[in-house]
Order: C-alpha cells, then sequence, then structure tokens
C-alpha cells in the first residue's frame, strides 16, 4: 500500500502521517508514505519523524500538476490536506487562499484522475455551511461560506465533487469541524491564547465572546479520515464533528484555569469581520453508515493539549507571529 499525503507537515496532516507509521490505522499496516508539502510558514518539517524508513518527504507545491501527477504514480490512495487554513489571514490577504485551495485542489484531482488513484479524500470544513443560529448542518445543507476562507473551501468541494462527476474520480470529502491538539500553530484560538497564557500575556477574545465552535480531538478525526478513505462512497459528504460545543468566552475560561491564569488577561477586542456566530454538525452519516465514534474525552484532550504547549516550547516560539490586527496595541 502506497498513499500521498498533501499538506502532511501542517497541523492535521502530521498528526495522520505520525499515525500511519505507527500502523495506528487498521488494514494499512506498513504503508508507505509519500508527504507533499511547500512549507508554508505553517508546515513544519520537524512536525514529522526526521527519518523513517517507510516516509519519503517531498517540498514541492500541490499547484505543480505534472509534480504531483509524477508522486502519484504506483499510489493506491491520496489524501488532500493541503491548504491556507486561517481565516484571519484571509480577510487580509486571500489570493493565496483561492491559488492553494481551489487551483491547487484542481491540480490535485487532475494529477490523480491522470494516474489513474483508486482513491482520494479531499479533507474540507464546516465552515463552507456558513454560520447557524438553531440546529445542526447535514451534508445536504446549501454551501453558504461567509470569509475569503470558507469560500475557497467550498469551492475545492465543488472542484472535488465535479471530478467525481464528470470523470468517475473515486472522491470523498470530509467536512469538520474546528480541530484541536499538540502541533497546531499559533495563530489558532487554542493554542494561541495557551502559548500567550503560559507566558503570562493578554489573550485577544473577538467581539463579546460568544461566538460558539464544536472541537474535535486531532486524533479523533484522523481516524474518521481513515474511515472515510477507507469505507466511504464514492462522491459522497461526510461530516465529521467532535459534539463539544463551547462558546469562546466559556472555553477561554477553562483554558485560563488550565493554564493557571488570571482572568484579568482576558483582553475583549474588535470583533472578526465576518465573524461566523456558530457552527454545529450532523454527523450522524458517517456514525451510522462508517461505524464512526469520538474517543477522546474533551477534558482530557485539552488539559494533554495544554500540557504538550507547556513542555514543548521550542517548537512554538518559532512559529511565526499572528497577521497584525489593528487593535494589537488592546494587547500590549
Ligand atoms: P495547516 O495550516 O496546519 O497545514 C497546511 C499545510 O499545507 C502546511 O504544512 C502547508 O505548508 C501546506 N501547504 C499550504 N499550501 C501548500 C501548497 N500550495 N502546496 C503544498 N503544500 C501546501 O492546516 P491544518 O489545520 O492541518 O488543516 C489541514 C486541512 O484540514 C486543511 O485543508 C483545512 O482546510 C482542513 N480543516 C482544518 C481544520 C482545523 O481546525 N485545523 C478544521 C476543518 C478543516
Ligand atoms: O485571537 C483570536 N481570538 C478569537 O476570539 C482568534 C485567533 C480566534 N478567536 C475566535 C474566532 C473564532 O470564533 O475563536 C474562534 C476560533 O478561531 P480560529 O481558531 O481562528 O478558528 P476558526 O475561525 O473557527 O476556523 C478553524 O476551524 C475550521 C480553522 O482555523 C479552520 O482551518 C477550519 O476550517
Amino acid at each position: 500500500m502506497r498513499i500521498l499525503v498533501t499538506g502532511g507537515a501542517g497541523f492535521i496532516g502530521s498528526r495522520f502521517v505520525t499515525m500511519l507509521l505507527q500502523d495506528r490505522f487498521v488494514g494499512w499496516e506498513g504503508a508507505d508514505t509519500t508527504v507533499l508539502d511547500s512549507l508554508t510558514y505553517a508546515g513544519n518539517r520537524a512536525n514529522l519523524p526526521a527519518a523513517h524508513p517507510r516516509l519519503h518527504f517531498v517540498r514541492g507545491d500541490i499547484c505543480d500538476t505534472e509534480l504531483v501527477h509524477d508522486l502519484m504514480r504506483g499510489a493506491d490512495a491520496v489524501v488532500h490536506f493541503a491548504a491556507e487554513s486561517h481565516v484571519d489571514r484571509s480577510l487580509t490577504g486571500p489570493t493565496a487562499f483561492y491559488r492553494t485551495n481551489v487551483v491547487g485542489t484542481q491540480s490535485v484531482m487532475e494529477a490523480a484522475l491522470r494516474a489513474r488513484v483508486e482513491r482520494v479524500l479531499h479533507v474540507s470544513t464546516d465552515e463552507v455551511y456558513g454560520s447557524i443560529e438553531t440546529g445542526a448542518w447535514t451534508e445536504d445543507s446549501p454551501l453558504l461560506p461567509n470569509t475569503p476562507y470558507a469560500a475557497s473551501k467550498a469551492g475545492s468541494d465543488l472542484v472535488a465533487r465535479s471530478y467525481w462527476r464528470t470523470h468517475g474520480l473515486d472522491v470523498s470529502i470530509t467536512r469538520c469541524s474546528n480541530n484541536y491538539g499538540p502541533h497546531q500553530h499559533p495563530e489558532k484560538l487554542i493554542p494561541l491564547f495557551v502559548t500567550r497564557l503560559l507566558q503570562g500575556l493578554p489573550v485577544p477574545l473577538y467581539g463579546d465572546g460568544s461566538n460558539t465552535r464544536e472541537w474535535l480531538h486531532v486524533d479523533d478525526h484522523c481516524r474518521a479520515l481513515h474511515l472515510a478513505l477507507n469505507k466511504g462512497t464514492a462522491g459522497e459528504v461526510y461530516n465529521v464533528g467532535g459534539g463539544n460545543a463551547w462558546t469562546n468566552l466559556d472555553l477561554t475560561h477553562r483554558l485560563l484555569e488550565l493554564c493557571e491564569a488570571d482572568r484579568s488577561l482576558v483582553r475583549y477586542v474588535t470583533d472578526r469581520k465576518g465573524h461566523d456566530l456558530r457552527y454545529a454538525l450532523d454527523d450522524s452519516k458517517i456514525r451510522e453508515e462508517l461505524g464512526y465514534a469520538p474517543r477522546v474525552p474533551f477534558d482530557q484532550g485539552l488539559a494533554d493539549t495544554v500540557a504538550w504547549y507547556r513542555d514543548h516550547p521550542d517548537w512554538w516560539r518559532d512559529a511565526a507571529a499572528p497577521p497584525e490586527r489593528p487593535d494589537a496595541r488592546a494587547l500590549t
């Protein structure tokens, strides 16, 4: 078995590759993995084993269709993670988002078709559905993306679907909620707040903190991806939820406790433009059809994540600073 993973040096992709190399996925024991990653600010080669007999790392761009095609020759499956992934960055610099997420996905699907890859998984997000006040999205909910990031991911989903519908490419799509865990870049809420609180620095809470997200441990997400790749049906979409809905304010209070920090460190700052109020997924399809069930209790997963950041300051101190905000002075 040979698997090509795009974006495998990022947060989720590197965890997926690590679990694969540890033979944590039934049926894929001994599989060889090729990682294709251009190592943007978000990619880190150190997220992966330095050397492993079953790991082949290639630094390159998914928009280079010839390269992607060469790497896909002989691959049994492709898992496509590579993307620009941070909403705030998409507000100030959308071009890279449309290039990598839309054009890059078209390149990956085209290469997979030409290389006759048997199975492809496109990793997407709940943000393509927009924002929902009550209830939860099913896979049939309309795509109503609100941010440049979400619009580019919705575009990528439609590109993947069109390669299935037109050309019969065996591709499925997963849409998951907010992931958390070790190795997440400190531009995202949990690692940003944890790394700042551990240094005694204030944290920027957007708006009034009532925005709600569902949290999914990265290991549970990776197990769901394995199931979707192995047992999913071509052309189908699978929502992957975490079932742990928290307002940002409540989550911030939990992080303050875990970091033993004082509530005075919370700074209410100008809201994110177009800030989605609430995400909520109905993931009964993947649970009932593929047997998915998250295993990591949120309290445990969050405490372990905080402990990982506490124990690995060298990993996050070098990471690029989050994009400059107009109200950054509120944080000093
Ligand atoms: P990440 O930003 O941590 O990693 C993205 C990786 O893609 C990086 O290693 C980067 O170097 C690589 N990359 C970017 N542009 C590239 C290009 N043009 N060519 C090759 N490699 C490129 O992202 P993540 O959080 O690991 O997310 C992985 C996937 O999961 C993305 O598709 C994202 O949209 C999706 N997703 C993430 C979350 C989340 O909470 N993190 C939730 C839902 C969906
Ligand atoms: O400094 C901050 N202050 C703050 O209040 C940051 C960075 C975020 N927030 C809020 C905005 C959101 O309501 O916290 C919430 C989570 O923000 P992010 O971590 O930026 O995640 P989100 O915008 O929800 O998107 C994430 O989940 C879906 C990932 O970044 C996406 O890649 C994924 O598709």
